[in-house]
């Protein structure tokens, strides 16, 4: 009988990129906090707060899913290769922005519910819009105004 012997496939390019991102501390954030609007930032910035407590890099980046989509496909698609490893979104209304994220990234999507003034059942539709991915597409969702929960959240998804 022949034997068989299994070779690890060779690592992707991208993984290799990845490998080295993850080999050297070169000071890279390891969590992109966006949120749909400047309106969103009192709200948001609980989360970066939390993070900084934990030393945890970060960066705080303001895109919205339905005004400017090229923009935020492209961060989502790029936020592996540029070293991100969870990616917190917080919006408001109807909310596509974590979902859209999570379409264009296999990294983790932390989910925030806001309410703005425009709101309705306070909040209400931001957390169905964040809750009910379809099968296959998932996003984490804390509860309503609760971007605190993200980070802590994502500490944990980290092991940090
Ligand atoms: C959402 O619409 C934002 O996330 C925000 O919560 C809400 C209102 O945005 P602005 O009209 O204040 O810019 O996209």
């Amino acid at each position: 009988m022949s034997e068989r012997r299994q070779t690890a496939p060779e690592p992707t390019v991208d993984e290799q990129v990845e490998a080295e991102f993850d080999a050297m501390d070169v000071g890279a954030p390891r969590v992109g906090i966006l949120m749909g609007s400047k309106s969103d930032l009192p709200a948001m910035e609980a989360a970066a707060k939390e993070l900084e407590q934990r030393d945890i890099l970060h960066e705080v980046r303001v895109m919205s899913a339905h005004r400017e989509p090229d923009t935020v496909a492209d961060y989502a698609k790029n936020a592996r290769m540029r070293g991100l490893r969870v990616i917190i979104a917080g919006a408001g209304l109807s909310a596509a922005l974590p979902g859209v994220v999570a379409a264009h990234t296999d990294l983790p999507v932390i989910g925030v519910p806001l309410t703005s003034s425009k709101s309705v059942a306070g909040g209400l539709d931001a957390l169905l819009s964040i809750a009910q991915m379809p099968p296959g597409v998932p996003v984490a969702c804390v509860g309503v105004d609760n971007a605190r929960n993200a980070a802590v959240l994502a500490a944990r998804i980290l092991d940090a």
